[in-house]
């Protein structure tokens, strides 16, 4: 019996060293090799590629992220698809550029559901395969077909797109509304104290950030000056709800509560999770036990807690017995902020740490430092730890994981690294298209081309430099990866293929 398995096999192998020399190639998939180990996302928000302790950071210690990092494949080249996060997002679950849907930008709280319920996503391949499917934390995809009804069943959501079960905030801890909603359901909410929501103006007689100083305990720097909930000034107008609303110090903790419940209750068949913290996103709003734990301030103590979280998750794998059958892969939605609109001292109290390494930008920025971000892949005993510098994008995890276990599926831009993740193969992409705030890039080898941009070159209020110039930009990475010196001119035939791959994937 084992025979017609050999042929196949090595009717596929032929496939792939003969067949389609497309993007969407495939690794070498065998019947044989299918495994259906547990899958977990854990997803940080707006952690940088410099802010953990094995990605160099020496005055923050991450110790149980880096357990990941350290005991499985490390990617010094890990893409997140966007410098922002519902773009990154809506590509780690569909396998799309995010600049193929014109929506696909920073949602507020009221924006409908981002992706199409027809497409393709990460959870739906999964459930296919036989998988329960979960996401607990930051969702940011929009709920909803237009008009929301926040007291009765919201949807379509996350359940809709291929989430079996969700416990999630809607969109930002920074935005209204300031909710759990789970499976399509505020979590405690009171009928006779209904929620309201605007993103335009205020409800007659609720206090604001804007009108309201003394009822803050968090002030707001740019922006976050609308509803108050628990002192901290939000984003968009919230009226009811009282009983529902979170308590942002206890956040870190209840989703992770959620997240240990959801693997401890679906040990008996493979199950996947996508577990997106809220963590060093503003506000930045540590448990008391994380409370200038890092001397660096909030953004410090959040990353802290974010570790501690991790590391307790690990631990609950660990006890179930399931840390030898779960591939876990960590990283971030889009590179670090400092000030993102609150006084919070994370300027201030940065000292030496740099949250970006040595890369140029951050959070919003066409440079590095706005996609380049923390990368691993971690399956103990069965990924040999090791670095990798091959380049990966978060986008690819769809048809990766469809490799691995045994659907026959693709992203449209989700290219097949199933090998480069399992550190088999040093192999990444030839080409990565980047995108900021609308804005795309290329990567290509170990080159940038970046197409001239109008607007302005820093951000100010934030204090990041976007990527912005009048000229065309171009950057070699083996040789200067802080991104100093622009090779444009001095190499215009390298300019031009670059280009040309631009364009051709890209569209002039
Ligand atoms: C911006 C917010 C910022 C943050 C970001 C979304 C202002 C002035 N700034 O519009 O604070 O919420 O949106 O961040 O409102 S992300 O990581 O979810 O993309
Ligand atoms: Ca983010």
């Amino acid at each position: 019996p084992k025979y017609p398995l050999f042929y196949l096999s090595a009717f596929f192998v032929t496939l792939t060293f003969f067949g389609c020399k497309n993007e969407n190639k495939k690794q070498e998939v065998t019947p044989e090799t299918v495994v259906k180990p547990n899958i977990v996302i854990i997803y940080a928000d707006d952690l940088g590629y410099g802010d953990l302790s094995s990605y160099g950071a020496t005055a923050l210690e991450t110790p149980n992220m880096d357990r990941l990092v350290n005991g499985g494949v490390k990617f010094t080249n890990g893409y997140a698809s966007s410098a922002t996060c519902s773009p990154s997002r809506f590509a780690l679950l569909t396998g799309m550029y995010p600049w193929r849907n014109e929506n696909a930008k920073i949602l507020p709280g009221t924006a409908p559901l981002l992706i199409d319920t027809a497409q393709m996503t990460l959870p739906k391949m999964l459930k296919e395969q036989g998988y329960q499917t979960g996401i607990v934390g930051k969702w940011h995809l929009g709920l909803g077909n237009g008009t929301v009804d926040w007291n009765a069943e919201i949807t379509p959501g996350p359940n809709e797109v291929g989430f079996e079960y969700s416990y999630i905030m809607a969109a930002t801890q920074d935005r209204v509304p300031t909710v759990y909603i789970k499976n399509g359901r505020v979590e405690n909410l009171d009928p006779n104290d209904p929620i309201q929501l605007d993103y335009e103006k205020n409800f007659e007689g609720e206090p604001t950030g804007l009108d309201n100083p003394e009822l803050l305990k968090m002030k707001w720097h740019h922006g976050h000056n609308s509803s108050i909930v628990n002192g901290i000034p939000r984003i968009g107008f919230m009226k009811g709800g009282e009983q529902a609303k979170w308590v942002d110090e206890q956040m870190a903790e209840n989703f992770l509560s959620k997240a240990q419940d959801y693997v401890k209750s679906k040990k008996d068949k493979p199950f996947f999770l996508y577990y997106a913290l809220q963590q060093p996103h503003v506000p930045r709003t540590p448990a008391p036990e994380f409370a200038g734990k890092s001397g660096m301030g909030p953004r410090g103590d959040v990353i802290l807690e974010a570790d501690w979280c991790v590391g307790e998750f690990l631990k609950t794998l660990e006890e179930e017995g399931l840390l030898e059958n779960t591939l876990i892969i960590l990283s971030s939605d889009n590179g670090p902020v400092l000030n993102d609109g609150y006084y919070d001292d994370a300027v201030e109290k940065l000292g030496d740490h740099k949250p970006a390494g040595v890369l140029r930008g951050g959070k919003y920025s066409l440079f590095e430092a706005g996609t380049r971000v923390p990368f691993a892949t971690y399956w103990q005993g069965t990924i040999k730890p090791q670095t990798s510098d091959a380049v990966v994008s978060q986008i690819d995890l769809l048809s990766s994981l469809a490799d691995l276990v045994g659907s026959t599926i693709t992203g449209e831009d989700s290219q097949d690294l199933l090998k480069t993740f399992l550190g088999k193969s040093q192999e990444g992409r030839d080409n990565l298209i980047l995108e900021a705030t609308g804005r795309t890039a290329l990567r290509s080898g170990d080159w940038i081309f970046i197409p001239p941009y109008n607007g302005v070159a820093v951000a100010e209020q934030v204090n990041i430099e976007l990527g912005n110039a009048r000229q065309y930009q171009l950057y070699n990475l083996s040789e200067d990866l802080g991104q100093q010196r622009n090779l444009a001119e001095s190499n215009p035939e390298k300019l031009e293929e670059l280009k040309a791959i631009y364009e051709s994937i890209r569209g002039k």
